[in-house]
C-alpha cells in the first residue's frame, strides 16, 4: 500500500507500511478501536482534503462548494436515517469537540451538569476537573455501585435532585453494561435537565440494533464515528429538532472553523456501510465474542468487573495475578496482543498504573473472528497474564497470535 508516497518520502512509506504490518500481525484488543473499509480509508484520504468549506451545506463562506455540499448532505441524511433522529451535525472533529460544543450550546459557564467519573468509566469530556469540562462547568459526577459495579440508578436521581444540574449525561468509555436510556429521561425530567447520551464507544452496537437505542429520549446524542461504528477518527451531534439551530452555531463559528470535508466523505460511507444487513451481524457478534471472552477469561482465573458484559468490553481486574494494569499491558504488548490499562471502580491505583485492563472485540470482529477464536485469544491472555516476565512464553503467544492473525486478514 501507500506507493504514492514511496518516491515522494521513503522515511514516510517505510513508517506507514511498518504500522500497516503491525496492525496486520497483533490481536488488537483495545475497545475503542477498529479497522476501518477500504473505502472509508480511500475516502479519508481523497480529494476533499483540498477543500475549505466553512459554514454548512448551501450556506458556505467560499465558493467551490457544489460537491463538497452533496457530500456532506448525504452524511448528514444518512445519520439521521441510521440513528433515527430529527438532526445531525456531521462536522466535529473528534468526540471531545463534539462534546465541547454541545456544553456551548446548552451550558453556560459555571452551569452544573452530571457524568460518571472519569476512573470509574466516564470521559475526561464529562466533567474531569483536569479537563474543560470540569474547568468551566460545575461537575457532579455520579459512581457505579461499590457492590454491583453496576450503575445504581436510585442513586443518580437522589444525587441529580441533590445538585439540579441543567444536564445529565450518560454513556461511557469503560462500562460493560447495558445504557437505560428510558431511565436516564427519567431522571433528567425529574430536575428538568437535558438528557445527553455520548454513545461512541456503543454507537456501532446501536446502528446494528445490539444495545437500545438513545434517539427517543436523549435531547442530544454525540458519537466518534471511529470506534464499534468503524469509520474514519472524527465525531457527529444528534439532537432533536429544537436544538438543531443552537448546536449548529456552536460547533461552526462557536468551536471549529473549516470542517474536514475528506473525513465527512468517510463518515457517509461508514453510515452507508452500517446500514447494510451484514453490519447487523457484525454488531451481534461483536457482543458474542465480547461475553465468551469474559466467560474464559474468567473461567482462567480472572475477575471481571461487574461479572460480565452486555455489549464490545470488559474490564478485568489484574490484581488477583499479583499484577497492575500497567504491567498487564505491557506485557501482553511484547507478546503481540494490545490492549489498555484501565481504573476499576473504585480504583486505588492512578490511571498510570491501574488495576485493571480494558478489553474490547470489535477489532477482532472486523476481522472475522469468532466465539471459537476468543477462547484461544483469553488462553493467550491468560498464559502471558500467569507468566508476564518469561520471555520465552512472551515470544511463543507472539508467534501464535500472528498465526491467528494470518488467518483473518485485514487489507
Ligand atoms: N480514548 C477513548 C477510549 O479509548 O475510550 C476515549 O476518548
Amino acid at each position: 500500500m501507500y506507493d504514492e508516497v514511496k518516491d515522494v518520502d521513503p522515511e514516510m512509506y517505510e513508517l506507514l507500511n511498518t504500522e500497516l504490518n503491525y496492525q496486520k500481525d497483533t490481536l488488537r484488543l483495545i475497545a475503542s478501536e477498529n479497522y476501518t473499509s477500504k473505502a472509508v480509508l480511500a475516502a479519508n484520504g481523497s480529494i476533499f482534503t483540498n477543500k475549505y468549506a466553512e459554514g454548512y451545506p448551501g450556506k458556505r463562506f467560499y465558493a467551490g462548494n457544489t460537491y463538497v455540499d452533496k457530500s456532506e448532505t448525504l452524511a448528514i441524511e444518512r445519520a439521521k436515517k441510521l440513528f433515527n433522529v430529527d438532526h445531525a451535525n456531521v462536522q466535529p472533529h473528534s468526540g471531545s469537540q463534539a462534546n465541547a460544543a454541545v456544553y456551548l450550546a446548552l451550558l453556560k459557564p459555571g452551569e452544573a451538569f452530571m457524568g460518571l467519573d472519569l476512573p470509574q468509566g466516564g470521559h475526561l469530556t464529562h466533567g474531569s476537573r483536569v479537563n474543560f469540562s470540569g474547568m468551566l462547568y460545575h461537575s457532579f459526577p455520579y459512581m457505579v455501585d461499590r457492590k454491583t459495579e453496576m450503575l445504581d440508578y436510585d442513586r443518580i436521581e437522589q444525587l441529580a435532585k441533590e445538585n439540579k444540574p441543567k444536564m445529565i449525561i450518560c454513556g461511557y468509555t469503560a462500562y460493560p453494561r447495558t445504557i437505560d436510556f428510558k431511565r436516564f429521561r427519567e431522571i433528567a425530567d425529574s430536575v428538568g435537565a437535558y438528557m445527553m447520551a455520548d454513545i461512541s464507544h456503543i454507537a456501532g452496537l446501536i446502528a446494528g440494533e445490539a444495545h437500545p437505542s438513545p434517539a427517543p429520549y436523549a435531547d442530544v446524542i454525540t458519537t466518534t464515528t471511529h470506534k464499534t461504528l468503524r469509520g474514519p477518527r472524527g465525531a457527529i451531534i444528534m439532537s432533536k429538532a429544537e436544538y438543531a439551530k443552537k448546536v449548529d452555531k456552536a460547533v461552526f463559528p462557536g468551536m471549529q472553523g473549516g470542517p474536514l470535508e475528506h473525513v465527512i466523505a468517510a463518515k457517509a460511507i461508514t453510515f452507508h456501510e452500517a446500514m447494510q444487513p451484514e453490519f447487523k451481524e457484525y454488531a451481534k457478534q461483536i457482543v458474542k465474542n465480547a461475553k465468551v471472552l469474559a466467560e474464559e477469561l474468567a473461567k482462567h482465573g480472572l475477575r471481571i468487573v461487574s461479572g460480565g458484559t452486555d455489549n464490545h468490553l470488559m474490564l478485568v481486574d489484574v490484581t488477583p495475578l499479583g499484577l497492575t494494569g500497567k504491567e498487564a499491558q505491557e506485557s501482553l504488548e511484547e507478546a503481540g496482543i494490545i490492549l489498555n490499562k484501565n481504573t476499576i471502580p473504585y480504583d486505588t491505583k492512578s490511571p498510570f498504573v491501574a488495576s485493571g485492563i480494558r478489553i474490547g472485540t470489535p477489532s477482532l470482529t472486523t476481522r472475522g473472528m469468532k466465539e471459537s477464536e476468543m477462547v484461544y485469544v483469553a488462553e493467550l491472555i491468560t498464559r502471558v497474564l500467569k507468566n508476564p516476565t518469561d520471555a520465552n512464553i512472551k515470544q511463543k503467544v507472539k508467534e501464535e497470535a500472528k498465526q491467528l492473525c494470518d488467518k483473518f486478514p485485514i487489507y
